[in-house]
Order: structure tokens, then sequence, then C-alpha cells
């Protein structure tokens, strides 16, 4: 049921650079991922948690068998490799808004100069770089909503077929930007969204005291070149 699901919401994926799939991930995962990410997360009122790979060897080992690999599996077309995790939350108290990036870097475990990587950046003691867009759009990035996220409580929104221009430069940023529709993808708990890291996406600050728990899932399909390495996978 849940890979003919994701069967037919290919076409629009490819498309749009999102899909929403709809109670996908059964009570029993979301509630052992709430309870991997609620023992990974040392402030409860922190709005996120970066590295969750590195943090959680349980989570990894989800990554490798649970249902949200074998979605990325279907998407990719081939054994993908989950290569970074991310708690999203947001609360009145633990706020911020999503102002239109593309997802650009990947963590890597040492720097290695090879042409087209770079720039290099530090987030949460880990290096990042930026890769090829060609390394980007293999890769595909599966929000497990661990609880619901409406529009009240900053759900997603995504400018549908921004993901097929590359990385765009900071004009056609601003073109696409200010000249198409978003659309808000809102989510009960138990549902995913799938995106592409080039989609250009955004979500507005919470207004409801309700934990709204994102689990962000991020699966390569490619490898990359000689010397470089996944620092999560
Ligand atoms: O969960 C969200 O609001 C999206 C967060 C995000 O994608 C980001 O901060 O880049």
């Amino acid at each position: 049921m849940v890979m003919q699901q994701v069967l037919q919401t290919l076409t629009e994926f490819e498309r749009d650079g999102f899909a929403a799939l709809r109670a996908v991930v059964a009570a029993h995962e979301i509630q052992q991922l709430t309870s991997i990410v609620e023992e990974a997360r040392i402030e409860q009122s922190a709005p996120g948690l970066r590295n969750l790979l590195r943090r959680s060897s349980t989570l990894k080992s989800v990554a490798f068998s649970g249902i949200a690999f074998k979605i990325a599996e279907e998407i990719l077309g081939t054994k993908p490799l989950p290569v970074r995790a991310i708690l999203f939350d947001k609360t009145p108290a633990a706020n911020w808004y999503v102002t239109w990036p593309q997802d650009l870097s990947i963590p890597v475990e040492s720097k290695v100069d090879i042409e087209g990587y770079g720039p290099w950046s530090m987030k949460d003691g880990v290096l990042h770089v930026q890769p090829p867009a060609s390394i980007l759009e293999k890769m595909v990035s599966l929000r497990i909503h661990l609880d619901a996220c409406l529009e009240s409580n900053g759900a997603i929104k995504f400018i549908p077929g921004s993901h097929r221009s590359g990385i765009l430069e900071p004009d056609e940023l601003a073109r696409w930007r200010d000249g198409h529709a978003s659309v808000v993808c809102a989510a009960e708990r138990g549902d995913i969204i799938a995106m592409r890291p080039l989609i250009l996406h955004s979500s507005s600050v919470s207004e409801s005291p309700e934990h709204r728990r994102v689990l962000h899932l991020e699966y390569a399909g490619t490898k990359l070149p000689s010397g470089l390495q996944w620092a999560e996978a």
C-alpha cells in the first residue's frame, strides 16, 4: 500500500520537487523514532538537533531498515545511503522563520580539494561542503512527521518546480521567489513529505503551543568522489 502510494506520486514528485505521502509511517515506528529523538535531545526547548545519525546508533539502524529507507530506494532507484538526520521542532518559545533556501551543503568527514566542491563551512561542529548540483539531484530528503505540522505551526512551503534549475544564483532565486506561487504542505503525524534538496522551501513561525517535531532524513543515491566521505554515514 505504501509503495503503491509512492509509485503514484513519483511523476508529481519529479515535476514539483516534493510530494506528500499520507499515513505511511506505522504508529509503532513513529513511537520508536520519537523516543530516539527525545533521548538524543539534550534541551527540550531547543528548536532542533543536528547530526542525529552520529548521536544515535539506533536511529542509524532504523534509517537503514525502516519505511523511510524503502521509500528512498523507490524514489532514487538504487540502494540509498542515509547521510544526515536533523530534528526540526517549533513552538512559540523556540521558533524561526525559514526564508526560501535550497539545501546546498552536505556533511563530510574532512576537507579534500576537489574541483566543483565548495564553499566549506562548519555547522554544529561538523564540516559541510557545497557539492555540484549533480550530487544534490541524486538525493532525497524525507520529512517524517512525529507530530502534526499544520499552517498554524509552521508547515513547510515549496515553490513547485524550483529544483529543476540547479543551484540558483541570487537573482534567479529572487525571480523564482517573487514570480511563482508557493504551496503550503501541511502534514499529520505519520505522514512523510519527500523533497529534493534543491527545491526552494520556507516555513513560518509557529503560533501554536504544541511541538511540531519533524525528523528530516536525507538519503544519497550516488557516491562521493574518491577521498571525500559523508560525515554521518
Ligand atoms: O522544518 C522546517 O521548518 C524546515 C527547516 C529547514 O528546512 C531549514 O531550516 O532549512
